[in-house]
C-alpha cells in the first residue's frame, strides 16, 4: 500500500511539473506567435511544430526534476524485494564464511567473518557479548559445528534486520542523499538521458494530439451550434 503510494505521489508530481511547464512554455510561445499571426476559428493557435516543442522541453524539466526521486524509490523497492530472498542470501553468506569449504562453520570461520562486518558490530559490541553464547545459539543440535540450516534460523532471527535495515529503513531523502554520498551528482541521474529520449517523444506527441482534438470538438460544438440557429 505504502509503495502504491509513494508510485502515486510520484506519478502526481511529476504531472504536476509536466503540465505547469506545459502551459508555461505554451503560454511564452503564444505570446511571441501573436505579433505575427491571427487566431484561425476551430484551430490551435500554435502549430504541430510548437506544441511538440513544449511538450517536449516540458517533459525533459519533469523528467530532470523527479528522476532522482524515482530512482531512489526503484533502488528501495528492489532492496525490498531482495530481503524477502532471505534464504538465498542466508547461504550466499554461509559459503562466504565458510573458508574450507567443508559445509559447515568452525567457530574461527564464523569470528574471522564477523569480526569483518560494519553491520555485525551492533551484535559484536552489545553489553554483556560473550563468543561462546553466541556460538552456543547457533549452534542448535550442540554437535560444536553450526550447519547451513543452524545458520539459516540464525540469519532470519538475526542478522537479515542488521543486514537490510541501512536501505529499508531509510526514507526516500535518505535514499537519494546516500546516492549522492556514494555516485556524486552524476549517479543520481544515471540513465535519466536515455529515459528523456524513450519519453520526451512519446509526452510531446500526446500534448500535441491533445490539443488537436480539443480544438477539433470545439469546432464541431460551434459547427453544431451554428446549424442549429
Ligand atoms: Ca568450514
Ligand atoms: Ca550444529
Amino acid at each position: 500500500m505504502r509503495d502504491t503510494e509513494a508510485a502515486a505521489s510520484t506519478s502526481l508530481f511529476h504531472a504536476g511539473i509536466n503540465f505547469g511547464t506545459f502551459d508555461l512554455i505554451k503560454g511564452h510561445f503564444e505570446k511571441a506567435a501573436s505579433k505575427t499571426r491571427k487566431q484561425r476559428p476551430g484551430m490551435p493557435f500554435l502549430n504541430a511544430f510548437e506544441l511538440f516543442l513544449a511538450g517536449a522541453l516540458a517533459k525533459v524539466v519533469a523528467t530532470v526534476f523527479t528522476y532522482p526521486l524515482i530512482r531512489a524509490k526503484v533502488k528501495m523497492m528492489s532492496a525490498r524485494e531482495e530481503v524477502q530472498d532471505d534464504k538465498a542470501d542466508a547461504q550466499q553468506m554461509f559459503a562466504a564464511i565458510d573458508k574450507n569449504c567443508n559445509g559447515i562453520l568452525s567457530h574461527t570461520e564464523l569470528k574471522n567473518y564477523l569480526k569483518g562486518q560494519s553491520w555485525a558490530q551492533q551484535i559484536l559490541s552489545g553489553d554483556g557479548f560473550h563468543w561462546q553464547e553466541l556460538f552456543a545459539e547457533l549452534d542448535l543440535d550442540k554437535d560444536g559445528h553450526i550447519d547451513l540450516e543452524e545458520f539459516i534460523t540464525f540469519y532470519r532471527d538475526n542478522i537479515q534486520a542488521l543486514v537490510s535495515a541501512r536501505v529499508v529503513q531509510q526514507n526516500v531523502i535518505g535514499v537519494m542523499l546516500a546516492t549522492v554520498r556514494e555516485q556524486g551528482l552524476r549517479g543520481s541521474f544515471q540513465g535519466c538521458r536515455e529515459q528523456i529520449v524513450l519519453t520526451v517523444t512519446k509526452q510531446a506527441l500526446v500534448l500535441t494530439n491533445k490539443e488537436y482534438i480539443n480544438a477539433f470538438v470545439s469546432y464541431l460544438f460551434a459547427s453544431v451550434a451554428k446549424v442549429k440557429q
